[in-house]
């Protein structure tokens, strides 16, 4: 593959409900082990991961955005330049299932997101099986019926939190490479036609 001039850029937009462990899940991927104690966040906070994979430079923002719906009115901003959508689900919880849910139709009605997003679901906490109030089925239908990856984690054990980012990272890494060869083959095609007439 031939190696891109700029650094390929990464949206991830991250979305949950309160206290769900997004937060923990980047930091504890960034810093590769458990961040516990995080301050909850506020609006949205954005977290840079940068690395050269396979010769090729990237720069991934991973949009840690405050939880859903408090923080709703700054989502739409981030949505718009998304590459990937990942929600989460925290096993503990089941309200924060119904949320995902909730969360998956408000970020994918309306435009909100470009057509050619990832959408991801990866549930938290696997570590707290003894405390789980959302069944690994009901997760399982809810990704099958909206298409899409699912990736099961935990930041304390740090169990599939680099599955998780290094999976949807090379996916979007890919498909943005793809597009831009397309765009470059077609700018060329543009100017070849150009000089053919006017020169
Ligand atoms: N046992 C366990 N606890 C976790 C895990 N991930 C996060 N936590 C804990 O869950 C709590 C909430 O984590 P946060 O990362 O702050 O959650 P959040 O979704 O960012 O929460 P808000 O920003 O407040 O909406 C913290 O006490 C974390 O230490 C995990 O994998 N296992
Ligand atoms: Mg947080």
């Amino acid at each position: 593959m031939e190696k891109p001039q700029t650094a390929v850029a990464v949206n991830i937009v991250m979305v949950s409900g309160s206290g769900t462990g997004q937060t923990t899940l980047i930091r504890s991927f960034q810093d590769q082990h458990f961040c516990p104690n995080q301050w909850a966040t506020i609006g949205g906070c954005p977290y840079f991961y940068s690395r050269e994979i396979d010769d090729i430079p990237l720069q991934c923002v991973m949009w840690d955005n405050g939880a859903y719906p408090r923080f709703i009115n700054v989502l739409p901003m981030h949505l718009k330049r998304a590459d990937i959508l990942l929600i989460s689900i925290d096993i503990t919880d089941r309200r924060s299932f119904e949320i995902a849910k909730e969360a998956y139709s408000f970020c994918t009605e309306e435009q909100r997101t470009p057509s050619d997003v990832l959408l991801v679901i990866a549930s938290t906490k696997n570590d707290l099986e003894e405390e789980r109030e959302v069944l690994e089925s009901d997760i399982l239908a809810f990704c099958e019926s909206i298409n899409a990856p699912y990736f099961q984690t935990s930041s304390k054990t740090m169990t599939g939190i680099n599955e998780l980012f290094h999976g949807i990272i090379s996916h979007a890494m890919s498909h943005k490479t793809e597009r831009l060869r397309e765009k470059i083959s077609s700018i060329f095609l543009s100017l070849t036609i150009h000089n053919f007439f006017f020169n």
